[in-house]
């Protein structure tokens, strides 16, 4: 029942793929994702760890007058979280140093509503401390969530008082705890019509970040470095491109007609490379409750969200709470490492590098080969339109996935493009889809063939294709 959802929901009309898209778009001047856009393509996963004093009061969202004595989490172990995060093949980490309700979880000199009011390590800890510190010992890259809706902090709505206020939290943790590789900048504000009215300096704001951590992407609606997909359902828009037009979503937060849709497919024609990350909790909630042990989600269901975020070109930021001990919860972390121990299983055998040869239609036959190749930069370049790769085996293979990766470094460019397998007399369709970029990942039911051929229907210019990967996975649904 659930593949039969999930293959319907991945599934593309031949004609919607066929968009046809204005030529002229020269790749010289076609934006490019930095090398830290690029690493962080690269890497997939992040993990998401929202902790806090909602996790003891049992709320969603603080509102600012929770007593910070309510924050003990007696067990604290920021190394289980990050070793868990490990075996689910999570490679950053992001942790909520402030929500809404404005309590930190770094002793901050600028408020006392921290964890120096707590009773937690006597008010001598530092949360953000021992997190950054587990995730440099494990090899993780450490982002922080620092929330710009403050409940608490009474300079809120005092507009350049506030920004002063926010600017000097932001230095803090980025002068404190060595490289921070991500910095989240969340859109919500439930301020309501007669709350208060807080102007952000948000190109101050980035100013500091760039200044402080060059290599730190910043992530918000609006970018500038990473963009939010539209939903909170880990689902990425089908085409999704990774460009867009910076003045589509002018700020975080921003609310009006055609947004969630830039934000979901991006723009091909778009000026800068702000690729989509896709936000989903394990849990229905993003804070930890008790009442939510039964509805953390199974590993098909963590399969699901990988397939319909970073198979459509975007990253993956999944939430686990941390629990009010401080840990994550045993079934969370078992399904993490399930979660990592499929995906090793599923991508650990990719039956393209058997083919016996691989030819394309410009009549070059060492090119195409280059798709087998690790190396993301060596690529097999096709025209525009028309350009297919074959590649042949001497038995019969079968596969249910299949992975199509662009050369992302130089952009992106092929918006249709089609798999077909050989049936012994004629080319049948397995599938067809859109937008490829850093990945894309198809699933059907297993096809066997001696024959395999991937067509490029449409493209913005040339296209290089660094990789194509044949998977048998077991769905067991
Ligand atoms: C939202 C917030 O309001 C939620 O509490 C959560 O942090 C989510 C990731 O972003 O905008």
């Amino acid at each position: 029942m659930l593949r039969r959802d999930f293959l319907a929901q991945t599934a593309v009309p031949l004609a919607a793929s066929m968009v046809t898209l204005p030529r002229g778009l020269n790749r010289s001047i076609r934006p490019v994702p930095t090398p830290s856009q690029l690493a962080w393509h690269q890497n997939e996963l992040s993990l998401f760890l929202h902790f806090g004093v909602n996790t003891f009061t049992d709320r969603e969202w603080g509102d600012g007058t929770e007593d910070p004595a309510i924050f003990n989490p007696v067990a604290l172990d920021a190394r289980q979280w990050i070793r868990a995060a490990k075996a689910g093949g999570f490679r950053t980490a992001i942790l909520t140093a402030k929500h809404h309700d404005g309590f930190c979880l770094w002793p901050s000199r600028l408020t006392d509503h921290s964890v120096r009011s707590s009773p937690w390590r006597e008010g001598r800890g530092d949360v953000v401390r021992e997190f950054t510190e587990a995730c440099r010992e494990e090899g993780l890259i450490a982002g922080l969530y620092l929330s710009p809706w403050d409940r608490h902090e009474p300079s809120y709505g005092d507009s350049p008082r506030y920004n002063d206020f926010y600017i000097a939290q932001l230095t803090e943790l980025l002068t404190q705890y060595g490289p921070i590789g991500e910095i989240w900048f969340d859109g919500a504000n439930g301020e309501g019509p007669n709350g208060k009215r807080q102007s952000y300096d948000w190109s101050r704001i980035h100013g500091t970040v760039r200044r402080l951590a060059p290599r730190a992407l910043m992530f918000s609606d609006a970018g500038p470095d990473l963009r939010w997909i539209g939903n909170e359902k880990g689902t990425a828009g089908d085409p999704n491109w990774c460009m867009m037009d910076p003045a589509a979503v002018p700020y975080a937060g921003a609310d009006g007609p055609g947004i969630i849709d830039a934000l979901q497919h991006g723009d091909p024609h778009g000026s800068v490379w702000r690729p989509g990350e896709a936000d989903v909790s394990i849990r229905p909630g993003w804070f930890y409750h008790p009442a939510e042990d039964d509805k953390v989600r199974t590993v098909l269901g963590l399969r699901d969200l990988y397939f319909s975020s970073v198979g459509r070109n975007a990253g993956l930021l999944l939430n686990v709470p941390p629990n009010r001990s401080g840990l994550i919860s045993p079934i969370d972390a078992t399904r993490m490492g399930e979660f990592g121990d499929l995906l090793a299983h599923s991508f650990s055998h990719d039956q393209s590098r058997s083919a016996q040869s691989a030819s394309d239609n410009r009549g070059r036959t060492r090119q195409p080969g280059r798709v087998f190749d690790p190396d993301p930069s060596s690529h097999w370049d096709a025209p525009m339109s028309g350009g297919w790769l074959q590649l042949d085996f001497s038995s019969p293979i079968q596969f249910n996935v299949v992975s199509i990766q662009e050369a992302i470094a130089s952009g992106q460019s092929v918006s249709a493009h089609r798999v077909e397998a050989w049936s012994g007399s004629e080319w049948s369709i397995i599938t067809v889809g859109t937008t490829v970029g850093a990945r894309r990942l198809h699933t059907f039911q297993p096809v066997t063939t001696t024959r395999v051929r991937l067509s490029i229907m449409s493209a913005l210019d040339s296209v290089r294709i660094s990789r194509v990967g044949l998977f048998k996975m077991d769905f067991g649904d």
